[in-house]
């Protein structure tokens, strides 16, 4: 099915704020997301069918050809790498910052330090390129905890207003990257069914320009 396209999505606050996009680029989901149990979606245009994912499964989905598009955070595509991937359009949705944090008024200590991180790729990159010496832990969630137990003395984690930091007695150290959601596509995709994707990148580009302007 060359004509027939899969986008794959990123569920939770991504999905809310893609799509708006979506339906500005004239494609609506049949079905109500929030209430079925399916994976796969189709939508008012029928050569094209949605995947609701993990945001961390999307950039492996589209990289493999599961999907030929698919929208997921800037931070998932850092720590994922890009292969295999097109970044053609940053959606401007889902803002915020990947920040390191410690615990309030206890600056990092010198020498080696623990970073306790869920990117732990990007954060070895990042600490590599200062020229810092870390051991990263990986965590799968709630990474405040980590220097609050010492079991880090930094985390590696995304920041919006710092409510969460706050509420946990830590700050902000260093901006990492900012971050938002970006349209991805699989390279093969992009040559092969150019005719149908590129009506779909430049509409939603359309819808993202649209809203700088509002
Ligand atoms: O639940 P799951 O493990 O599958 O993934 P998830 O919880 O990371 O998914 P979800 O739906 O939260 O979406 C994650 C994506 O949204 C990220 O990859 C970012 O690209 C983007 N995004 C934007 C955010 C935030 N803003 C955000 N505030 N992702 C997470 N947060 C969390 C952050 O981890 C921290 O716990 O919100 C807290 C910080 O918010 P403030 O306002 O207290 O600073
Ligand atoms: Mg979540």
């Amino acid at each position: 099915m060359t004509d027939s396209i899969t986008i794959a999505l990123s569920k939770g606050r991504i999905l809310d704020e893609t799509l708006p996009l979506l339906k500005e680029a004239g494609i609506e989901l049949v079905d109500d997301v929030k209430k079925s149990r399916k994976l796969v979606f189709p939508t008012t245009d029928p050569s094209v069918r949605i995947l609701v994912l993990r945001a961390t499964d999307v950039p492996t989905y589209v990289q493999y050809g599961g999907a030929d598009l698919g929208v997921t955070g800037k931070d998932v595509l850092m720590e994922h790498g890009g292969e295999g991937l097109y970044e053609p359009l940053d959606l401007n949705i889902s803002r915020c910052r990947l920040m390191t944090a410690g615990l309030k008024g206890q600056p990092t200590p010198p020498g080696r330090i623990r970073v306790a991180t869920k990117f732990v790729n990007l954060a070895r990159r990042y600490y590599a390129a200062q020229g810092r010496q870390a051991d990263i832990i990986k965590l799968y969630g709630a990474m405040e905890l980590a220097p609050i137990l010492n079991l880090a003395d930094e985390i590696v984690d995304i920041v919006d207003t710092g409510n969460t930091l706050k509420a946990n007695g830590l700050e902000a150290r260093e901006l990492i990257e900012h971050i938002s959601s970006r349209l991805v596509v699989n390279r093969t995709s992009m040559k092969m069914k150019h005719q149908g994707l590129n009506p779909i990148i430049e509409k939603m580009a359309a819808a993202v320009e649209k809203r700088k302007q509002s």
